[in-house]
């Protein structure tokens, strides 16, 4: 009985000074912070279980979604990124971007070899020549790596091009120090 008296007791206090929103009926919905805590309505967390609340709650997930959807991109059609993903050299196109990570020279043949950029698949690491002609084109991004070619100084060692700077160097086939890839393919 105690208990009792002590719940209704603090109810009553409750609800002479402010009670949560969404305590009494019609709360979630009368366009007034009952409360006080600058929350109307819906916007109040005490509302957050509300018929209402939770209804408008779920459509503007949905619209929320469709929107997302609505701006998403379309499906990749790699035919349209032309010119975005590669840059037109005349003899040959040059990847814009890399393999993302350093690798070593067999490893960047093979991410070439099997990479397929703009709808192609014919792409092979560049030899020096290559290389720097790509590198002075100055149509690269601005970066201070390294590119493997498929010029090779010896049996261990392939020439490396910077891609920003366009020196030439020479590196062990198995290092990957800054070293990526950067594909090449005859137009
Ligand atoms: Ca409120
Ligand atoms: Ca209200």
């Amino acid at each position: 009985m105690r208990k009792l008296s002590i719940v209704l007791f603090s109810l009553v206090v409750a609800s002479c000074f402010s009670s949560p929103e969404g305590t009494r009926d019609g709360d979630c919905a009368d366009a007034k912070d009952n409360d006080g805590n600058g929350l109307v309505d819906c916007e109040d967390e005490g509302c957050s279980l509300d018929d209402e609340c939770l209804k408008l709650a779920a459509k503007a997930k949905l619209a929320e979604e469709a929107a997302r959807e609505a701006s998403a991109p379309p499906a990749r059609d790699t035919s349209a990124d032309d010119g975005l993903e590669y840059v037109d050299l005349g003899e040959i196109w040059v990847q814009k971007g890399h393999n993302g990570s350093d690798i070593s020279q067999p490893q960047a043949k093979q991410y070439c070899e099997t990479l397929t950029l703009a709808g192609k698949n014919d792409w092979r690491l560049p030899t020096e020549e290559e290389a720097t002609a790509a590198s002075r084109s100055g149509k690269l991004p601005n970066e201070s790596l390294v590119m493997w070619t498929s010029t090779e100084k010896s049996a261990k060692r392939a020439v490396i091009v910077g891609i920003s700077t366009g020196a030439v160097n020479d590196l062990g086939l198995h290092s990957v120090g800054d070293c990526r890839a950067r594909c090449v393919r005859d137009r």
